[in-house]
């Protein structure tokens, strides 16, 4: 593997003195995970390393060691332009482009040109701006990336507990536990080599998926029971919620992750949708597929969002009801697309 590397990734680590990792807006386990692992890591190897994220991330990644060196555009601006006017390599993980991290782009695309970039993501069609590009569309999470990009540093040993513990964060979230299709044989010995050097699975699937709030479980139960349209004729399953039933429930971000997939889970069905009113005229969607149909061309098409082949998001500027009629009014158009066993 270490034989392998063409590009000067090794050589633009050394030569920077302070090393900025960013990730995307509204920061998910992956994004965290993998900024956060690559930090220790790159700690490890002796290097100064700052995580710059948009903004906060959901209370069920809090205990992730290292977040509370993080510095986040949203509450510090001018301290995120600092840092990456000083730095001598910027990070950009789990994004394909800069528009992904929000009001931190601007400060991003000033650097083109001026600082050396690394991209190491798994979202397709990646920008051509940075320096060295690492992007596997076929990679189940960015944590996978990372870990992988250590090995390629001859680094992988210094990966312990700790950096362990956000790999592992970063693979699982974005495997659905280690089961989409992107979950490969390397991903088990990637997770078997996080336990070997002392990673507590048990206790990071239980940080992850054990702390409902009850709010979120009734949010949930609402959702399933009253929200929940099944269209048979097109094997398509959406649920919606507008911003003041998700008042109703004391909504938080993070609240209604993984709704989408239960919506997928119900069986004959191989697309769903799940639709949440995020401002008056702003309305949030998630799709999810299981099979062929490509819900990453889908979300590009007509949402203007993207992703991957079975899971893709996107923002649309309009009510949540014509975001609704709109879904519905396209799905006979994919009829046989949507039709399989
Ligand atoms: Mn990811």
């Amino acid at each position: 593997m270490e034989n392998e590397v063409q590009d000067n990734r090794r050589e633009l680590i050394e030569a920077a003195d302070h090393i900025v990792i960013t990730a995307h807006k509204s920061p998910d386990g992956d994004a965290v995970g993998s900024s956060l692992a690559l930090l220790h890591i790159l700690e490890a190897m002796g290097k100064k390393c700052t995580v710059i994220l948009p903004d906060p991330f959901a209370a069920f990644l809090q205990w992730m060691p290292g977040t509370e060196g993080i510095v986040f555009y949203s509450e510090s601006p001018d301290k995120c332009q600092e840092l990456l006017r000083e730095a001598g390599l910027i990070f950009c993980l789990d994004y394909n482009v800069l528009h992904r991290t929000g009001n931190l782009a601007p400060l991003l695309e000033a650097e083109i040109g001026k600082t050396p970039f690394i991209l190491i993501d798994h979202h397709q069609q990646p920008d051509t701006f940075p320096d060295v590009l690492i992007s596997d569309t076929s990679s189940c999470s960015t944590a996978q990336l990372i870990y992988e990009f250590a090995e390629s540093l001859g680094s992988a040993e210094l990966i312990n507990e700790v950096s362990g513990a956000c790999l592992y964060t970063g693979i699982v979230t974005d495997s659905g536990s280690f089961r989409f299709p992107s979950v490969t044989p390397k991903t088990h010995q990637i997770a078997a080599s996080l336990i070997e050097k002392g990673v507590d699975h048990a206790a990071i699937h239980r940080a992850i998926y054990d702390t409902n709030k009850e709010d979120r479980m009734r949010l949930t139960g609402y959702a399933l029971s009253e929200k929940l349209v099944v269209n048979r004729a097109h094997k398509t399953a959406y649920i919606s919620l507008s911003s003041e039933e998700l008042k109703r429930f004391n909504y938080e971000s993070g609240d209604t992750e993984g709704l989408v997939n239960q919506a997928l889970s119900i069986n004959g069905v191989n697309f769903a949708a799940f639709l949440r009113q995020s401002k008056e005229n702003e309305v949030k969607i998630s799709f999810r597929s299981q099979g062929s149909f490509n819900v990453n061309q889908f979300a590009r098409a007509h949402f203007n969002g993207g992703g991957h082949n079975n899971a893709a998001g996107a923002a649309v500027q309009e009510s949540l009801e014509q975001a609704i009629n709109r879904f519905e009014s396209l799905l006979p158009t994919y009829e046989s697309e949507l039709n399989y066993e």
